[in-house]
């Protein structure tokens, strides 16, 4: 009996020195002093020994009780501040490494040429007028005197949602729902930015894109007002140097209706590859708003006229700087974000 209370105690030692962590020093406490365990089960077989030799085995028997809580203890506390002091070790940082840099983030060049054309405007008194994408069809073509037959209606050029309602092809609506809003006061003096979608998508064309429209309506307005007003946004966007041209063209909404061109920003007129050796660049679509738009929308084509302009933000953009493929500012590849 002797021996065996020096063979479980030898082995406890050797087990208790090998553990590394809680766990284990738990299982090791189950084995020797739970209910099964070594050192429990030499007590409960006290009883099998003859009576004279159970004081002395029975006081063996406690001192090992007693010395294996005292060293699961002593373990335990050992364990338990080497685990503290290893999070320690791994989560120690070196404050003299120099901190990763956070890459700047920026406004897309689209946006900038639309706050840039945004702010041409603003200086000149145009507020900004703002409206859905999702559009009604009357707003989109029926009050700009488009007619149900204009190819611009066809559902191959749209995205048409149901039968009256659409994602604008333009940002026009704004302008008519604008009219609608303060007729008859005067002056309407206003710019529409915003995106328009068409079902188009080419090196030039992309089924979103951005437009700024103009619109202005009063007593006397011409199409000097007009020509005017055009060229003091060229040369503000393009440089002082810029000169513009109008030549006649059409839409359902102007009349009269001009394209508008100015002279090249690559060669000042002299003729290049990107004028296509013309000298010109076109840039707008403009015209006197037409007596029928005028009417629809709460105005006296016989008291007041109007000019109205529109154009494309992306291929300013283009042009500005130099981007030959407008699908290359929706790619949002940041080399060429960065670039520009
Ligand atoms: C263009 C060209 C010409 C235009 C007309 C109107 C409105 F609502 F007043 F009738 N807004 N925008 C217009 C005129 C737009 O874009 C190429």
């Amino acid at each position: 009996m002797m021996e065996d209370i020096e063979k479980v105690r030898a082995l406890f030692e050797k087990e208790i020195n090998a553990a590394d962590n809680l766990n284990e020093l738990d299982r090791i406490r189950v084995r020797y002093l739970g209910k099964k365990g070594s050192i429990t089960l030499l007590t409960r077989s006290l009883s099998r020994v003859p009576a004279e030799q159970r004081p002395a085995l029975g006081q063996k028997i406690n001192e090992l009780k007693n010395a294996a809580g005292s060293m699961l203890e002593e373990k335990k506390e050992q364990l338990k501040s080497r685990a503290y002091s290893t999070r320690w070790d791994k989560e120690r940082i070196d404050v003299t490494l120099p901190g990763s840099p956070y890459g700047l983030g920026r406004k897309h060049p689209i946006t900038r040429v639309l706050e840039e054309i945004e702010e041409i405007f603003t200086g000149m008194g145009f507020q900004v007028a703002e409206g859905p994408d999702v559009e009604l069809d009357y707003y989109n073509f029926e009050a700009l005197n488009i007619p149900r037959e204009h190819p611009a209606r066809d559902m191959q050029d749209s995205y048409y949602i149901d039968e009256d309602v659409l994602l604008r092809t333009h940002t026009s609506p704004v302008q008519i729902r604008s009219m609608q809003e303060q007729a008859p006061r005067l002056p309407v003096r206003i710019i529409a930015p915003g995106k328009v979608y068409r079902r188009d998508d080419d090196v030039t064309h992309s089924p979103m894109f951005h437009q700024v429209e103009g619109l202005l309506v009063d007593k006397g307005i011409s199409l000097a007002d007009l020509k005017g007003t055009l060229l003091l946004f060229a040369q503000e966007m393009f440089g002082k140097k810029r000169e513009i041209r109008l030549r006649p063209s059409f839409f359902p909404f102007t009349e009269p209706s001009a394209e508008v061109d100015i002279s090249c920003i690559i060669c000042d007129g002299r003729g290049c590859r990107v004028c296509k050796e013309t000298g010109w660049l076109e840039i707008l679509g403009s015209g006197m708003v037409h007596p029928r738009v005028l009417k629809m929308s709460g105005y006296d084509p016989e008291k007041v006229t109007g000019y109205a302009f529109g154009m494309g933000v992306e291929r300013i953009a283009m042009l500005k700087y130099g981007v030959d493929d407008i699908r290359l500012f929706f790619t949002n590849d940041l080399r060429m974000l960065k670039q520009l």
